[in-house]
């Protein structure tokens, strides 16, 4: 099969998941091109079966906005023809899915079929805009099959855009059969063996990052402790304001992007995820395959991800006391701590390895395109 993956080459979930994808099915003999504005930060290097091809928009002085989304389509229906692409496969609806839908309509009967995968924020923030809803419920209706990463981003899809169409879950994954790696972050930031609490998000305002901060000045009333920031995005100034306010400057650490993310999170104790909306949370699978129970919020699909009790503890959004109470008897507990660690890696090797869930999207793949079609 030779499947085109249209993603962002960034550090946020849908990007990495698109990334893990692209390399899952390489590995399984497929012919994978990746078009993007940038080589995702994953796909550096060289990988077998793996292409890149980047799209670049001419800027002129008329554009006051530049038209990417004609640039991708454009690059998608050269690339389809001259890699002769079974299936553009288009991960988050905005502006991918309709770029392919326009490629398809360039190439006519000899289009490739169109996948695509919805992340989240694609439906309920940006595609709950008036602006973007007309575009994006036309690009669910006209793809040929559409994917949702959790139960309930799909039943928010149909509620949102009342489309009937057939939607599949595909949740997100992790390869459980990398090595676990520690990175220096323990030995060089809790080097009294302080506890290491991790954050990672792109710090827009739906990750209530602040909650973070509350949760861990309570956390570190009680026990020695350090805090790890991750990622980078606007609401960075207001947390290092609350940092400073709070006088914890000493236990937080801002480490910005990162792309080795698995090795932090392995050298951690808890992670926190106390968002607004997340329609799955991959950061979380991320955590609990490293063994790394999880706090944060009873919301979207996170319940799906984190078993409340089982993996960590879910508490309703924004209740940052009883987030806090939560993580401190994580903490101070070896026992509960150490069963909330296996039991979160099990679930990740046994419900969303990279194994069954790529061979999903296979099948997902296969049930377009006729078998016998070359490659
Ligand atoms: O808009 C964002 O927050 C980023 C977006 C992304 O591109 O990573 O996140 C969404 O997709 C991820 C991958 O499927 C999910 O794990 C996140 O839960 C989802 N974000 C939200 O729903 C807020």
């Amino acid at each position: 099969m030779k499947v085109a993956i249209v993603c962002y080459p960034t550090h946020g979930g849908s990007g990495v998941v698109a990334s893990e994808l692209a390399l899952g099915l390489a590995r399984r003999g497929h012919r994978v091109h990746i078009v993007s504005y940038a080589v995702p930060f994953r796909l550096r290097g060289f990988h077998p079966n793996l292409h890149m091809h980047e799209v670049e928009v001419s800027t002129y002085p008329l554009f006051k906005y530049p038209p990417y989304t004609l640039a991708l389509a454009t690059k998608l229906a050269q690339v389809a023809v001259d890699e002769e692409i079974d299936v553009i496969h288009a991960h988050y609806a905005v502006p991918h899915a309709v770029s392919a839908f326009l490629a398809r309509q360039i190439l006519g009967g000899q289009a490739p079929k169109i996948v695509t995968t919805l992340h989240g924020t694609d439906i309920t923030l940006v595609g709950a805009d008036e602006s973007f809803h007309r575009v994006i419920k036309f690009a669910i209706e006209v793809s040929d099959a559409v994917t949702t990463v959790s139960e309930y981003l799909r039943a928010r899809t149909i509620e949102e855009f009342a489309v009937e169409r057939p939607i599949e879950v595909v949740y997100n994954f992790v390869d459980t059969s990398r090595p676990l790696r520690q990175s220096a972050a323990r030995a060089h930031w809790a080097p009294r063996g302080e506890k290491i609490l991790v954050h990672a998000s792109n710090f827009r305002p739906v990750k209530r990052a602040g909650d973070v901060v509350a949760i861990f000045d309570l956390v570190r009333r009680r026990l020695p402790a350090k805090l790890l920031l991750v990622g980078e995005g606007p609401d960075r100034i207001m947390v290092r304001d609350l940092v400073k306010d709070l006088g914890r400057q000493e236990d937080v650490h801002f480490l910005g992007e990162q792309d080795d993310l698995e090795s932090i999170l392995a050298s951690s104790d808890l992670l926190l995820i106390p968002s607004g909306e997340e329609s799955f949370g991959l950061v979380a699978l991320e955590a609990a395959a490293a063994g790394v129970p999880v706090v944060g919020s009873r919301v979207g699909g996170l319940p799906e991800v984190v078993v409340h009790g089982e993996t960590g503890y879910l508490l309703p959004v924004g209740e940052t006391g009883p987030m806090a109470e939560a993580a401190i008897s994580v903490l101070s507990t070896p026992a509960e701590w150490k069963r909330l660690s296996q039991a979160g890696r099990k679930r990740a090797t046994e419900r969303f390895d990279a194994a069954s869930i790529v061979a999903q999207y296979e099948r997902v793949y296969e049930k377009l395109v006729p078998l016998s079609r070359p490659g």
